[in-house]
């Protein structure tokens, strides 16, 4: 495995929004790499895209790094270089940007940052990569392992009435994770750029591989409880969560039933309404064609 500072997932950032951080990366690995800075608004220099804004960082190499943090939210870091090794290998961590509104969020009583990620083991060991080129689909591949907050079976505890609000980000290469916590009630209240439009409740969320999604959490009664991955063919159990008996104080039960509404956000999108309401200007026809490699040459067809 692989690991930011030898843990997986790295450190969590937290930060203030508006504030600024340097970070000095040696790669100890003896692959290319680069940190990119996901979802953030950043230098272009500084936003770890091989080749295009930056030469990748070589085995023993060193770059530093100047991040700002303009919006607030959950965001995340990994490379940007055969992510399908060092990425599914543990190279990615979660960054917490706390916004300068007080009331930005609703009231939660307790944070969890968990990331949300599989591995692939075959006999019992992590199956081999292609030292030279990314041998799966697309970014890498699905995994028979689930890792959350980088364990294999994390267990929490929580009090009854606790409004628990984790802060989850899909690292997985490959697979969509549908996430919920049957038996607790679900409210969705923020996702890839901050909090959303119109908070609602749901029964799961579903995150393609690099999303985000901020939930909070009730669990208004005592019992045992798991976050679970369901797919449509089995569910895989991500985290046990006990809840005791003793009370959650201050009591968030009256103010997790107020669905709130993110007034910034409808007004940047109110800007759009015009644009969608207006007949186009001009109509485009794209056609995209692939090669296929697998396809027999066309005289032999
Ligand atoms: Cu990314």
């Amino acid at each position: 495995m692989l690991g930011y500072n030898g843990s997986i997932p790295g450190p969590t950032l937290k930060v203030r929004q508006g504030s600024e951080i340097v970070v000095h990366v040696t790669n100890g690995t003896d692959l290319d790499t680069t940190v990119h800075w996901h979802g953030l608004r950043l230098e272009n220099r500084y936003d770890g895209v091989p080749h295009e804004t930056r030469a990748p960082i070589p085995p023993g190499g060193e770059f530093t790094y100047r991040i700002q943090f303009p919006d607030p939210g959950l965001y995340w870091y990994h490379p940007h270089i055969r992510e399908d090794v060092t990425q599914e290998l543990g190279l990615y961590g979660s960054i917490l940007v706390d916004p300068a509104e007080p009331d930005y969020w609703p009231p939660a009583h307790r944070d969890v940052v968990l990331t949300l990620d599989d591995l692939l083991l075959e006999d019992g060991v992590i199956a081999p990569f292609s030292r030279t080129e990314t041998n799966y689909a697309a970014m890498g591949r699905y995994g028979n392992l689930m890792l959350t907050g980088g364990e294999t079976a994390p267990a929490f505890a929580a009090r009854a009435g606790e409004v628990v609000r984790p802060w989850l980000t899909n690292t997985a290469n490959s697979r969509v994770f549908r996430v919920g916590v049957p038996g607790a009630r679900m409210k969705l209240v923020g996702g890839d750029s901050g909090r959303v439009e119109r908070e609602e409740f749901i029964a799961d969320v579903v995150l393609a591989p690099s999303e985000r999604a901020v939930v909070d959490v009730l669990f208004d009664r005592p019992g045992e409880f798991a976050l679970e991955h369901r797919t449509p063919n089995r569910t895989y159990r991500l985290a046990a969560i006990t809840v005791t008996g003793e009370l959650a104080e201050p009591p968030l039960t009256e103010q997790f039933e107020v669905l709130r509404t993110a007034p910034e956000l409808v007004a940047e999108r109110e800007q759009l309404d015009a644009w969608l309401a207006a007949p186009p200007d001009e109509v485009l026809a794209i056609v995209a064609e692939m090669d296929d490699p697998g396809a027999a040459p066309a005289a032999d067809r």
